[in-house]
C-alpha cells in the first residue's frame, strides 16, 4: 500500500492549487478625497456584478459621474495617476446601453445631507479576472456624465478616489 499516501498527497496539493487560484467574488474600495469618503463594494452576480457605492461629504442634491478607471493607484489631490476609464473591450465612452467602457456606471446623486447610496447592475461585467474590476480604480466627479463627450464623459475634476482590492 505505497499508493495510497501519494494519492491523498496529490488529491491534497490539487485542493491546495484549485483553492489559491479560486476566483474572487467580491471587491471592495474605500474613497477618499477633500472632504468626501465613500465606499464601493462589487458583488459577482452571475454574468453580471452588483454594485453599492455609499458616500458623504458631497454638495446637497448634486450629481456626479462615477467610473472604474484604468489604474489602482489614487494619488491626490487630483487622482489624475487613476489614468483614464478602465477600457479592456477598446470601446468608447458612453451610458450602459450603448456601447461602453466596462467602467463606465450611472452618475450618482447626493441627497439634501450631501449622502449618497446607490445600488446598480452592471451586466456582461466580472469582478475578477482579466477583465475585471479588481486592481483598477473607482473615481468620483465633481460634475454628471454626459455620456457623449469622449473619452470620458466631461464630468469634471475627480473629487474622490478608491483602489479596488479582492475581500
Ligand atoms: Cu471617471
Ligand atoms: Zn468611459
Amino acid at each position: 500500500m505505497r499508493t495510497a499516501p501519494s494519492l491523498s498527497l496529490f488529491a491534497a496539493l490539487v485542493l491546495a492549487a484549485s483553492t489559491s487560484h479560486a476566483a474572487a467574488t467580491t471587491a471592495t474600495a474605500t474613497l477618499a478625497g477633500a472632504g468626501v469618503t465613500g465606499v464601493a463594494t462589487f458583488v459577482a452576480a452571475g454574468d453580471a456584478v452588483d454594485v453599492h457605492l455609499v458616500a458623504d461629504g458631497l454638495a446637497p442634491g448634486s450629481v456626479h459621474g462615477f467610473h472604474v478607471h484604468e489604474t489602482g493607484v489614487c494619488t491626490a489631490p487630483d487622482f489624475a495617476s487613476a489614468g483614464g476609464h478602465f477600457n479592456p473591450g477598446h470601446q468608447p465612452h458612453g451610458a450602459l446601453d450603448h456601447a461602453h467602457h466596462a467602467g463606465d456606471m450611472p452618475s450618482v446623486t447626493a441627497d439634501a445631507a450631501g449622502h449618497v447610496d446607490v445600488r446598480f447592475a452592471l451586466a456582461a461585467s466580472s469582478v475578477d479576472g482579466e477583465q475585471g474590476f479588481i486592481g483598477h480604480s473607482v473615481v468620483l466627479h465633481a460634475s454628471p456624465d454626459d455620456y457623449v463627450t469622449q473619452p470620458s464623459g466631461n464630468s469634471g475634476a475627480r473629487i474622490a478616489c478608491g483602489v479596488i482590492a479582492a475581500n
